[in-house]
């Protein structure tokens, strides 16, 4: 629909941005840190591009006051930012790290006395590597305890001054990649184990939630879910239903999960139909049922267009890691869907779509369906940029941001409550399989594939269009 007037932000809606501790930190084995399966991962030739690691990352560990300096003179609502659990519980799960809490204490100071609201992120991707050697991490059913422990940790530590935490980040992303495509840790390829992994995340980030309620803590807790709307590419009926397939099982799966503690009928028969159900127990709904999340963190970068694809048809593709733009093989699930190339829409340099309308669609489809808040803990454009003079000019970056918020507004007129709009990052970091060409930022760091120089920042164009974004609540956006 079209409005004749669109309403205003909220008065206190979160301008942020995101980071994750793997891709900014570095400090990889400093104060005690303990290892995580990234730290180990990476270090398998040919894993990542050009064998690039965030053993420095962009060295936030030690500069964050220059970070959240340039934050507060922007005028940054909101920082999303994850905690290490190997700089938490370095060993094993029986003892804490103090250095490693305390950096986290410091940040979060940091960024409250310059009136910045920090979003924690209890799990980005990096879980310990002790957990992983002891008892093959997701697979067991004692990560729901140990996961539990230490959400507790530092719900009890920065409760007091956090309100806004993030259970899981995109447990889609790291399942998938990890169990089904072995690109991410633990590299494996096993649908059965996948979905086994999957049910005990599920149980883990219902159980955290459970826990931080029980403690009585005044604040909101909800997944951050990667959710790329599914488009049918035309009106025959069989591809519609694609799309539908595409949804249920790309994103319903998830969200009805942590929203309403249950699987999709249509999926959950599939498992069984291809003896792929995870084992349940019978606590493990009720659990599930009440770790109902307070908001729905969506992270979105783009949509994704589906036909029908025969059980003889393409099986898992092979994105592009390498920003050769057209080197994506575009793959699907036998029976299930196929993704196909959208006419309708740009690129990036590494495929990814471009498409604004539907982050809208995206906001409209989760309120629709589950009725919760929603913040957005992701979006952002991941490009080569130019240090020219000292400055960079990434004009495509603020196009996209700017019509990306746009639609955040529509969908905000439309009726849709949104907390916040996290960009995806604060400055350059580590793209996990991408190297640090692919950049996000709105603050440039100067270091490469090769070499960390000296991680000198420089404000990019986007910092300062940003800037007015905030300080005009987005009355300036075109
Ligand atoms: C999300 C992750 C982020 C970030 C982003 C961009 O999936 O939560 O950590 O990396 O995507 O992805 P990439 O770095 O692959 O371009």
């Amino acid at each position: 629909m079209q409005h004749k007037k669109m309403k205003d932000f909220p008065e206190d809606f979160l301008w942020g941005s995101a980071s994750a501790a793997y891709q900014v930190e570095g400090a990889w084995d400093e104060d005690g840190k303990g290892a995580s399966v990234w730290d180990t991962f990476v270090r398998i030739p040919g894993k990542t591009f050009k064998g690039t690691n965030g053993d420095v990352a962009v060295d936030h560990y030690h500069r964050f006051k220059e970070d959240v300096a340039l934050m507060a003179e922007q005028g940054l609502k909101a920082y999303r930012f994850s905690i290490a659990w190997s700089r938490i519980f370095p060993h094993n799960m029986n003892e804490t790290n103090e250095k490693g809490l305390q950096f986290y204490d410091d940040l979060i100071d940091e960024l409250l006395a310059n009136q910045i609201e920090p979003v924690v992120t209890l799990y980005h991707w990096d879980i310990p590597q002790y957990l992983q050697d002891e008892y093959l991490g997701w697979e067991s059913r004692q990560i729901i305890e140990d996961f539990t422990t230490y959400a507790e940790a530092v719900f009890r530590r920065y409760g007091d001054r956090v309100k806004y935490w993030v259970s899981l980040n995109e447990q889609n992303i790291f399942i998938s990649h990890g169990y089904m495509m072995a690109t991410h840790p633990p590299a494996v390829k096993d649908p059965k184990r996948m979905y086994q992994a999957n049910h005990h995340a599920n149980v883990a980030n219902a159980a955290a939630i459970n826990k931080y309620r029980s403690l009585g803590m005044d604040g909101q807790i909800g997944p951050s879910f990667a959710y790329s709307p599914g488009y049918p590419i035309d009106a025959r009926p069989e591809n519609i239903l694609a799309a539908e397939n595409f949804d249920e099982m790309n994103a319903y799966f998830w969200m009805d999960v942590y929203a309403k503690g249950e699987y999709p009928t249509a999926i959950w028969n599939w498992l069984e139909e291809n003896d792929l159900q995870p084992e349940i127990r019978p606590e493990d709904f009720k659990i599930l049922k009440a770790g109902k999340p307070d908001f729905m963190g969506v992270n979105y970068y783009q949509t994704s267009t589906v036909a029908a694809n025969p059980l003889d048809g393409v099986g898992i593709g092979t994105p592009n890691y390498s920003g050769e733009k057209g080197s994506t093989k575009r793959g699907g699930i036998p029976g299930v869907f196929k993704e196909v190339l959208n006419p309708f829409v740009e690129k990036t340099n590494w495929d990814w779509v471009i498409d604004p309308l539907g982050l809208r669609i995206a906001l409209r489809r989760i309120n629709s369906r589950y009725g919760l808040p929603i913040l957005i803990t992701e979006n952002g454009l991941g490009e080569y940029d130019k240090l020219e003079e000292g400055q960079i000019h990434d004009q495509y970056r603020i196009d996209y941001l700017n019509d990306h918020a746009k639609a955040v507004q529509e969908a905000i007129t439309d009726g849709v409550k949104v907390l916040g709009y996290c960009t995806w990052s604060y400055t350059d970091l580590l793209s996990w399989l991408n190297g640090y060409q692919k950049r996000y930022g709105f603050v440039y760091v100067d270091r490469d594939e090769e070499s960390p120089k000296e991680l000198k920042r420089y404000k990019k164009a986007s910092y300062y269009w940003y800037k007015e974004v905030i300080e005009q609540n987005g009355k300036n956006l075109k």
